[in-house]
């Protein structure tokens, strides 16, 4: 199907939801015949960024990257989702400015930090609270919210299905599809 070229930054807390909903709209989108791919951590951290830790240098390096490579894909013709918890406002701003007006679309994945960590589904939460980890976002590292996002997500008060569907209808209305 034809398709603008755009990329969907998801950001937000560690558990927020950012990699599954990323990974839903991923596969929607493929789904309805658009090309469409998605840069996370299990294809980002682990391989190109694996010299990179969460110092903020090192985070600020990391967001730096993925917008390259977004970059990449977008102007292959894709329709790029990203999962990164990218917490500097200044690092997303670095991204934005990357591209043009209309193909950058912010996606603030928002989650109350306390139900984050009540689902910490690698454990990583409670390892920071008890200092195994340093740096830890919402916890000892800051997370600054997007001030003016497109697209906000409440992933407390909606399912999967809503979250995707509200987002494939932002797409749509602004004729990217
Ligand atoms: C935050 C950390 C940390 C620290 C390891 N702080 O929930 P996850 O496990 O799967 O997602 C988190 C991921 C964050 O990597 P990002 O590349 O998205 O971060 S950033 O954009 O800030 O560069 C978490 C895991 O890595 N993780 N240590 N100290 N998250």
């Amino acid at each position: 199907n034809q398709h603008k070229s755009v990329v969907l930054w998801f950001t937000g807390l560690s558990g927020s939801g950012k990699s599954t909903l990323a990974n839903a709209v991923d596969n929607e989108l493929f789904k309805q015949h658009y090309q469409s791919y998605c840069l996370d951590g299990d294809n980002i951290r682990h391989g190109l960024n694996r010299d990179l830790t969460f110092r903020n240098e090192d985070r600020k390096e990391n967001i730096r990257r993925i917008g390259e490579v977004a970059k990449l894909f977008v102007d292959s013709g894709q329709i790029v989702s990203t999962a990164f918890i990218s917490p500097f406002r200044e690092d997303r701003q670095l991204v934005r400015n990357m591209f043009e007006k209309d193909e950058f679309i912010e996606i603030y994945v928002k989650c109350p930090i306390n139900i984050c960590e009540e689902r910490d589904p690698k454990g990583l939460y409670k390892k920071a609270r008890l200092g195994e980890i340093s740096d830890f976002t919402g916890i000892s590292s800051p997370y600054e919210r997007p001030n003016n996002p497109e697209i906000v997500i409440q992933t407390d008060r909606l399912s999967i299905d809503e979250s995707v569907s509200i987002i494939l209808s932002h797409l749509k209305d602004k004729t990217i599809l």
